[in-house]
C-alpha cells in the first residue's frame, strides 16, 4: 500500500461543538498525519463549486446551506492507503448505519450534518487538496 493524501473536511456541525481536537485525535491515532491544515469560512460559491458533482442530487441546496452555516477545517491528511483509510474512521454517510467507533457513529448529527468530508479515490483526493491549498502549504 503506498503513502497517499487525502482531503478531509470538519463539518460546520462539529466545529460548532468545538469537536475538532477530538476528530484529528481519531486521524493521529490511526496513523494519519495532519500535513496541512486551516480553519475558513466557504461562501456559498466555494460550497457549491466543492460539491459541484452532487449539483442534481436533491440535497445539494441544503447540503451547500450547511456547508457555509459555520467555520470548517480543511485539512490534508497523510499516510499508508489514507483515502481508504480515512474513509474507514469517517464510517458511512448515514450515521445511522456507520460502524461503531467511527467519527461518525460517535459524533453525526444527521445524514447531512455528518461531522466529516473525506475523499473518495486518490484522483479526486488530488484535485480537492488542491482546491484548498497550494504546495507551499503542505508539509509532509
Ligand atoms: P460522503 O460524504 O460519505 O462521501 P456523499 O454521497 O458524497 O457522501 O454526499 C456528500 C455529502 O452530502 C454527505 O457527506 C452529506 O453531508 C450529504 N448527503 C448525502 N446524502 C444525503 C441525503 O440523503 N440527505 C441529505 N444530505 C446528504
Ligand atoms: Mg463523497
Amino acid at each position: 500500500m503506498a503513502i497517499e493524501r487525502t482531503l478531509s473536511i470538519i463539518k460546520p456541525d462539529a466545529t460548532r461543538r468545538n469537536l475538532t481536537g477530538q476528530i484529528n485525535a481519531r486521524f493521529e491515532g490511526k496513523g494519519l498525519r495532519i500535513v496541512a491544515q486551516k480553519r475558513l469560512r466557504l461562501s456559498r460559491a466555494q460550497a457549491e463549486a466543492f460539491y459541484a458533482v452532487h449539483k442534481d442530487r436533491p440535497f445539494f441546496r441544503s447540503l451547500c446551506d450547511f456547508m457555509c452555516s459555520g467555520p470548517v477545517v480543511v485539512q490534508a491528511l497523510e499516510g499508508e492507503g489514507a483515502v481508504a483509510k480515512n474513509r474507514e474512521i469517517m464510517g458511512a454517510t448515514d450515521p445511522a448505519k456507520a460502524a461503531p467507533g467511527t467519527i461518525r457513529k460517535d459524533f453525526a448529527e444527521s445524514i447531512e450534518a455528518n461531522s466529516v468530508h473525506g475523499s473518495d479515490s486518490p484522483e479526486n483526493a488530488a484535485i480537492e487538496i488542491a482546491f484548498f491549498f497550494s504546495g507551499l502549504e503542505i508539509v509532509g
